[in-house]
C-alpha cells in the first residue's frame, strides 16, 4: 500500500537545531526538552507511528507536570519525533498501542491494565498554560483525541487526522467526542466517529479542528513563532482565558479551576491578605478600607 505520509527527508536533528533545546531527561518513550520558556514533549516511538503504551503516558504526564510547575515555562508543546526508521513516515500519534492492549485496558510492565490517557487529557486541559499540539504526521485514534484536547494545533501539510475506535473496538465518548463536537460541530463530529475516515490537514483546518497548516520543514519554526507571541502576553490573562473557555464543557470541575484562579488572584491583593494577617497578629480583621466596587 502506498505510504502517504513521507513529505521530505528532514530528520529530527534538523528540528532540534531550531532552538537552544536543553534535554530535561534522557530519551525514553518520550523526549523532553526546554528552551526559552517552551517545553517540548515529544512522542518517541516513530517506528510504530508513536502509538502509546502505559509507560509512554506516564512519561508524558511526568513531563507535563514538570512544565506545569516550572515558572520559566509559559507554553507547552505536545509533538512527536520522526520519521519512522522503518519507512520514513511521519506521525504525531496513532493512539493506544494495540500490542499491549489487554482485556481491561493497556497493560504496563507491572501487569496492570489501565486507561491512563484520560488523566493526561485532563492535565492538558487543566494546566494553566497554553498547550500546543505540533503535529508532523498521523494523528489517529487516541492520538487524534490528544491533539483535540490541546489548546492549539499546528500541523504539517502531510498530517492526517481521524478516529478508528469503531474499527479496532474502542471509543472515546469523553473529550474525544464532546470537545471535538465543540470544535467541528455535532454533525461533523458524528461523521468523524461513525465513518472513521481520514482527513487531510487542509480539511482539518477548514472544519476548525486545527489552527494552521505549514510544510513539514517549517512546522516547528511556525510553532516557535506562535509560542513566542504567546510568551509576550500576560500569563495571568492567558490562564484565565483558558479556564474560562474550558469551564462550560468541564462543568463543576471547570468552575472549580476558574474559581481557584480567582482565589489565587484574591490572595495576591491587600484585601485578601488582611484576614490572614489579622489572624497571625491575633486581632480582628479590618476590611473597612477596602471599597465595595461597582
Ligand atoms: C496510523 C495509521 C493510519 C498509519 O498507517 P500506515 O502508514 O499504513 O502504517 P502501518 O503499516 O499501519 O503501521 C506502521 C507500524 O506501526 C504499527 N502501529 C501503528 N499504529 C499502531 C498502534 N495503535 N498500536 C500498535 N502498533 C501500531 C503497525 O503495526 C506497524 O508496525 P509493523 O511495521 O511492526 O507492522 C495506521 O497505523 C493505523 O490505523 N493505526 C492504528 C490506529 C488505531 O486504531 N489506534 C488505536 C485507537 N484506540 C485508541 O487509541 C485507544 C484510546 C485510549 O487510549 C482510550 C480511549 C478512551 C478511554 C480510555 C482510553 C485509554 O486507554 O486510556
Amino acid at each position: 500500500m502506498e505510504k502517504v505520509n513521507m513529505p521530505s527527508d528532514i530528520g529530527n536533528e534538523d528540528l532540534m537545531r531550531l532552538a537552544a533545546w536543553k534535554e530535561v531527561k534522557p530519551p525514553g518513550d518520550v523526549t523532553f526538552h526546554k528552551a526559552g520558556g517552551i517545553a517540548r514533549i515529544a512522542f518517541n516511538r516513530p517506528e510504530i507511528r508513536n502509538a502509546f503504551r502505559p509507560q509512554t503516558i506516564d512519561e508524558m504526564t511526568a513531563a507535563l507536570l514538570d512544565a506545569w510547575h516550572d515558572s520559566n515555562i509559559g507554553v507547552v508543546w505536545i509533538t512527536a519525533n520522526g520519521p519512522s526508521p522503518k519507512d520514513g513516515v511521519w506521525s504525531f500519534c496513532a493512539g493506544g498501542d494495540q500490542k499491549v492492549r489487554g482485556q481491561a485496558g493497556y497493560v504496563g510492565d507491572d501487569g496492570v491494565a489501565r486507561l491512563n490517557v484520560l488523566q493526561l487529557q485532563r492535565y492538558i486541559r487543566n494546566i494553566p498554560k497554553p498547550v500546543v499540539a505540533v503535529v508532523p504526521g498521523y494523528a489517529i485514534g487516541g492520538g487524534h483525541v490528544l491533539h483535540v484536547c490541546c489548546d492549539l494545533t499546528i500541523a504539517s501539510e502531510n498530517a492526517r487526522f481521524g478516529q478508528t475506535g469503531p474499527i479496532v473496538g474502542s471509543f472515546d465518548a469523553g473529550f474525544g467526542s464532546s470537545f471535538l463536537a465543540a470544535q467541528v460541530g455535532q454533525k461533523k463530529a458524528r461523521e468523524i466517529w461513525f465513518l472513521c475516515r481520514q482527513y487531510s490537514a487542509a480539511e482539518a483546518e477548514a472544519m476548525g479542528m486545527i489552527n494552521r497548516v505549514v510544510p513539514l520543514a517549517r512546522l516547528e519554526r511556525e510553532a516557535l513563532e506562535w509560542s513566542r507571541e504567546m510568551l509576550k502576553k500576560s500569563p495571568l490573562a492567558l490562564r484565565f482565558i483558558k479556564a474560562g473557555l474550558n469551564a462550560e464543557l468541564d462543568g463543576q470541575t471547570g468552575v472549580q479551576v476558574l474559581a481557584g484562579d480567582a482565589t489565587m488572584l484574591f490572595y495576591m491583593t491587600e484585601e485578601g491578605s488582611e484576614g490572614k494577617n489579622a489572624f497571625l497578629e491575633k486581632r480582628e480583621p479590618d476590611f473597612s478600607r477596602f471599597p465595595r466596587r461597582a
